[in-house]
C-alpha cells in the first residue's frame, strides 16, 4: 500500500501490476521482477527499485516537485526517524495485528509488547500534532511519504478497534478523507482473495 498511496497521493501516474500473495506461483511471479523476492517494486524504465523506503526515497527524488519530504532540513530529518523507524520495527504490531482491510471489529488480544507498539504510534503521531501537523492533519503539514508509512497503520488499527486519545485521534480522519485511500479501500473490497494467515481476531 504505502509505494502505492505515495504516487497516487502525489499524482504521479504509474501503471500497477497485482501479484497475488501466498499462492503457489506468488514466489515466481515476483521473483520475475524483483531479486529481492519481495513486494513492492517499482520499475521505472530499466531501473528495478524494491523495498519500500528505497522506493520513497527514489520517487521523491525523481519529483522533487512533489515536496514528499518536509523543506527543512531537521524536520526533514524527524519525518525519516518515524519513517525508518515505522519500517524497520514495529514487529508486535505487524505480527498480532496483520494488514486486512476488509476485516473491521475483529479483537486481538493486547499482550504488553503489542500495547507497547500502539503506544509508540500513539506517541509519534501526538508530537507531530503539536509540532508539525498545523491544521492539516498530515504529520508535516502536507503529505509526506512519513504518512505513506503509517498509514497502513491508521488501517489496521481501524481493523481492530484501537481507540486513540484526542492527541493523535485526528490522523486517522486525515488518511480515511484521502480519495487515494479511499480509492485502496474500495478495491480490497472488490477482492475476493484471502490469506488465512492474515485472518486474525475474533
Ligand atoms: N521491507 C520490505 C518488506 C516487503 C515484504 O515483506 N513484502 C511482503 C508483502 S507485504 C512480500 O513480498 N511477501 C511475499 C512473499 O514473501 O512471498 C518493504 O517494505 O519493501
Amino acid at each position: 500500500m504505502r509505494a502505492w498511496l505515495l504516487l497516487r497521493e502525489a499524482g504521479i501516474d504509474f501503471e500497477e501490476h497485482r501479484i497475488l500473495l501466498d499462492t503457489p506461483d506468488t514466489p515466481a511471479e515476483i521473483a520475475a521482477v524483483s531479486p529481492a523476492g519481495k513486494v513492492p517494486v517499482l520499475q521505472l524504465g530499466d531501473l528495478t527499485v524494491w523495498d519500500t523506503l528505497a522506493i520513497a526515497e527514489t520517487i521523491a527524488e525523481r519529483w522533487p516537485e512533489k515536496q514528499l519530504w518536509p523543506a527543512d532540513a531537521e524536520v526533514r530529518a524527524f519525518a525519516r526517524s518515524i519513517s525508518a523507524e515505522m519500517h524497520s520495527g514495529f514487529t508486535m504490531l505487524r505480527e498480532c495485528m496483520p494488514m486486512n482491510c476488509r476485516a473491521m471489529g475483529r479483537k486481538v488480544p493486547l499482550p504488553d509488547a503489542l500495547t507497547d507498539d500502539i503506544d509508540r504510534v500513539i506517541a509519534i503521531w501526538s508530537e507531530c500534532h503539536r509540532r508539525f501537523s498545523g491544521d492539516s492533519g498530515w504529520l508535516f503539514g502536507n503529505f509526506s511519504i512519513a504518512d505513506a508509512m503509517f498509514a497502513p497503520v491508521v488501517l489496521r488499527f481501524r481493523t481492530y478497534g484501537i481507540n486513540l486519545p484526542e492527541s493523535a485521534g485526528f490522523y486517522p480522519h486525515r488518511i480515511l478523507e484521502s480519495e487515494a485511500v479511499q480509492e485502496w479501500l474500495a478495491a480490497a473490497e472488490c477482492e475476493v482473495e484471502v490469506i488465512d494467515a492474515d485472518e486474525k481476531g475474533t
